[in-house]
């Protein structure tokens, strides 16, 4: 199994509810590696860009309201199978279907405030982590 990368975006729900250190340690125990990792409060424009695959979802505006409310934790990930074994770790987009012991079941309300951010592809993880870093940031 190859070592890839994946974007982590602790949203500001999950910052709000001071989970910052719980959900790193999490991920350093599942033997994820931190390349990079910063704090801010993600600017709309951002946002939009972002998550320009839901422009046309009728939840967008509420999804954008919602990311830029207060500061978010990103962090680029390392791992062998990082992509597969994160979403694993972090459960279901619904906390309410999500396995028990995931970061989402232990840390989301709902389904747009789902406590983390995953990448959903070796693709999009490599994208996702260029846009909030700068290679040089990475170890
Ligand atoms: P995931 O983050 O699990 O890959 P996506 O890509 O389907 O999920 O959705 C991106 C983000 O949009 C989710 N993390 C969630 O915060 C938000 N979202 C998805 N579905 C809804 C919904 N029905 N209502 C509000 N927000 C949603």
């Amino acid at each position: 199994m190859a070592i890839q990368r994946t974007l982590c975006i602790i949203k500001p729900d999950g910052v709000e509810k001071r989970k910052q250190g719980a959900i790193l340690q999490r991920l350093l125990d599942e033997g994820f590696r931190v390349l990079a990792m910063r704090q801010l409060t993600i600017g709309r424009k951002q946002a939009e860009g972002f998550y320009a695959v839901h422009r046309e979802r009728g939840f967008f505006g509420e999804l954008i309201e919602f990311m830029t409310r207060g500061p978010s934790v990103v962090v680029a990930l390392e791992r062998e199978n990082a992509v597969a074994h994160y979403r694993e770790v972090i459960g279901a987009t619904d906390p309410a279907k999500a396995a028990e012991g995931t970061i989402r079941k232990l840390y989301g309300a709902n389904v747009g405030e789902n406590a983390v951010h995953g990448s959903d592809s070796e693709e999009n993880g490599r994208i996702e982590i260029a846009y909030f870093f700068a290679g040089h940031e990475l170890l």
